[in-house]
C-alpha cells in the first residue's frame, strides 16, 4: 500500500476494528487494490468516497433466544449489515455457522457491495447471520430458531430496502422457515427472500446457481485467456455444500474429471472421478458426513485435515468452502502441480498471499467477488420475477446466467489489462466493481 490517502483510509479502518481480522483482510485487499484508481480519481479524496465506502451504512446486532427439543432456552447473537445501498436495495446472505462474528460478517458485506455491483443488476450489498450451529439439530429446532431470528430480522428488512437469501448453514430449508415467518409477521406475500422455494415464488436456477455460474465464468476465463477449456481436465473441488455440488456437476457437465471433495473434517479423492450422485445422497439428502462416499466406493479413499486437497496434483482448482482455506504454502503446491485455473466458489478462500501468488505466476486466477457472483446475480433474476408476479424457465433463467457470468469475466479481463497486467483479476475486479459505486455515491450526494 503506497497511496497516502489509501494507506490513511486503511490504518484508520485498522485503528477503529483492530480485532476484526478477516473484516480488515478483506479492507486490505480491496483498498490496495484500489489504488491507481484513486490516483485517477481526486474526486474520491476530497469527497471522503473511501471513508465512506468502508463504513457501514447501518450495522445490525441482536439477540435470539429459542427452546431447543429439550425445552431449554437458547440464546444465539445475530447480525445484519446493510453496507452500501447506493446502487440498489442492500442483497446479501445469511450465514449460520458457529465462527459468526461481527468481523465475518462485515467482510462478506463489504465483498457483497462489489460482487453485486459487477453483476450489472440494481443491487447494493448487504450480509447477515448467527453464530448459531445447525449441526446436529433437529427440523423442529431448525425452524424455531429461523423463526425467532426473523422476528427480530423482519423490521430491518423488505422487498425494496434488504433482501437476505442462504450463505453457510442456511439452504432451501432455512429459507422456507424464514421466508414463512416474514409472511406470517406482515401478512404480505413479496419477495423480501431469495432462494426460496420453487412452489412459493423462487427462481430455477438459484439452487445450482453459484457453482454453475462458477464454471461458465472459469469456462470463458480459459477460453480467452489460455485457449483451453474445462474438457478433459482434472479439477479439484472443496467443501460438499451447494456451491460445490453444482460446481463438480457443470464441471462435470463441461467434460472434466472431478477427483475430489471435501467438509469441514477431510477430504475424498477418487481418481475414478467422484460420483455426484451419491454426493448428493450423503450431503443433500442426509447432511451426512464426507467420509461416508468410501463406505460404497472402494476406488475412493478418505483423508483426514480438509487442507490436504490442495496437494493433489489438479489442472483447476475450485475452493468452494470456506474463508482462507488456501493459503500461500496451498498456493505453492498447486502451481507446481502444474495448476492452470484457479477460480473461487466461496468468499475469500485464498489469502491475498496465494492470490497474488497464482497472478504472478500466470494462472488464471477467478477472484471471488467476480467467480462466484452467478448466486447473487440469480438472487436478482429471483427479485425480478418476484416483482412481476411471473416465473420463467429453466433454460430462459440458465442463458441469462451464462450471460452475466461471461459479461464479468470480460469486464474483469479488460480492467486487468488496460491497467497493464491482464492476469491481475483481482485488481480487475475490484475497480470494475468500484467503479459503479463510487460514481452513484458521488451523485447521491453526501450520506
Ligand atoms: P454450505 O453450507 O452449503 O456448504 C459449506 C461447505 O463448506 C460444507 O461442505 C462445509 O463442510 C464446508 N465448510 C464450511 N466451513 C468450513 C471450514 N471452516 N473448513 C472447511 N470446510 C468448511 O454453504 P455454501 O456452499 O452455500 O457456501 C460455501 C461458500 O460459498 C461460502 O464461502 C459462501 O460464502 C460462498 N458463497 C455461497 C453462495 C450461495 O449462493 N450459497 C454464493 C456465493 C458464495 P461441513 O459440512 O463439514 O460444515
Ligand atoms: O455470497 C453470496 O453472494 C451469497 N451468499 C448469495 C447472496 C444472495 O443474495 O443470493
Amino acid at each position: 500500500m503506497q497511496t497516502p490517502y489509501v494507506k490513511r483510509v486503511y490504518e484508520d479502518l485498522q485503528r477503529k476494528n483492530a480485532n476484526e481480522k478477516e473484516f480488515l483482510q478483506a479492507a486490505y485487499e480491496i483498498l490496495e487494490s484500489l489504488e491507481p484508481y484513486v490516483k485517477k480519481h481526486p474526486e474520491l479524496e476530497k469527497n471522503k468516497i473511501l471513508e465512506r465506502f468502508v463504513e457501514p451504512e447501518r450495522f445490525v446486532q441482536f439477540r435470539v433466544a429459542w427452546i431447543d427439543d429439550k425445552g431449554e432456552v437458547q440464546v444465539n447473537r445475530g447480525y445484519r449489515v446493510q453496507y452500501n445501498s447506493s446502487i440498489g436495495p442492500y442483497k446479501g446472505g445469511l450465514r449460520f455457522h458457529p465462527s459468526v462474528n461481527a468481523s465475518i460478517i462485515k467482510f462478506l458485506g463489504l465483498e457483497q457491495v462489489l460482487k453485486n455491483s459487477l453483476t450489472s443488476l440494481p443491487m447494493g450489498g448487504g450480509k447477515g447471520g448467527s453464530d448459531f450451529d445447525p449441526k446436529g439439530k433437529s427440523d423442529h429446532e431448525i425452524m424455531s430458531f429461523c423463526q425467532a431470528f426473523m422476528t427480530e430480522l423482519y423490521r430491518h428488512i423488505g422487498e425494496d430496502t434488504d433482501v437476505p437469501a442462504g450463505d453457510i448453514g442456511v439452504g432451501a430449508r432455512e429459507v422456507g422457515y424464514l421466508y414463512g415467518q416474514y409472511k406470517r409477521i406482515q401478512n404480505k406475500t413479496v419477495g423480501v427472500l431469495t432462494g426460496k422455494g420453487i412452489p412459493f415464488g423462487g427462481s430455477l436456477v438459484r439452487k445450482e446457481a453459484t457453482g454453475f455460474g462458477l464454471c461458465y465464468f472459469t469456462e470463458e476465463a480459459l477460453k480467452v485467456m489460455k485457449e483451453d477449456s474445462f474438457k478433459k481436465k482434472t479439477v479439484l473441488v472443496s467443501g460438499s455444500g451447494n456451491v460445490a455440488i453444482y460446481a463438480c456437476k457443470k464441471a462435470i457437465e463441461l467434460g472434466a474429471t472431478v477427483v475430489a471433495m471435501s467438509d469441514s473434517n477431510g477430504y475424498i479423492y477418487d481418481k475414478t472421478g467422484i460420483k455426484l450422485e451419491l454426493i448428493q445422497e450423503i450431503k443433500e439428502g442426509r447432511r451426512g458426513r464426507i467420509q461416508e462416499y468410501i463406505e460404497k466406493v472402494p476406488t475412493a479413499s478418505y483423508h483426514e485435515g480438509a487442507k490436504g486437497i490442495w496437494q493433489i496434483p489438479c489442472d483447476i482448482a475450485l475452493p468452494c468452502a470456506t474463508q482462507n482455506e488456501l493459503d500461500l504454502e496451498d498456493a505453492k503446491v498447486l502451481v507446481q502441480n502444474g495448476v492452470i485455473a484457479v477460480c473461487e466458489g466461496a468468499n475469500m478462500p485464498s489469502t491475498l498471499e496465494a492470490a497474488k501468488y497464482f497472478i504472478e505466476h500466470k494462472v488464471v486466477y477467478g477472484p471471488a467477488k467476480a467467480a462466484n457472483a452467478g448466486g447473487v446475480a440469480t438472487s436478482g433474476l429471483e427479485m425480478c420475477q418476484n416483482s412481476a408476479r411471473l416465473s420463467w424457465s429453466f433454460e430462459e433463467v440458465d442463458a441469462k446466467l451464462k450471460k452475466i457470468m461471461v459479461q464479468i469475466f470480460h469486464n474483469t479481463y479488460h480492467t486487468a489489462k488496460s491497467l497493464g497486467n491482464s492476469f491481475d483479476t483481482l485488481t480487475g475486479a475490484n475497480i470494475a466493481g468500484f467503479d459503479k459505486v463510487a460514481k452513484a455515491m458521488l451523485a447521491l450526494g453526501v450520506y
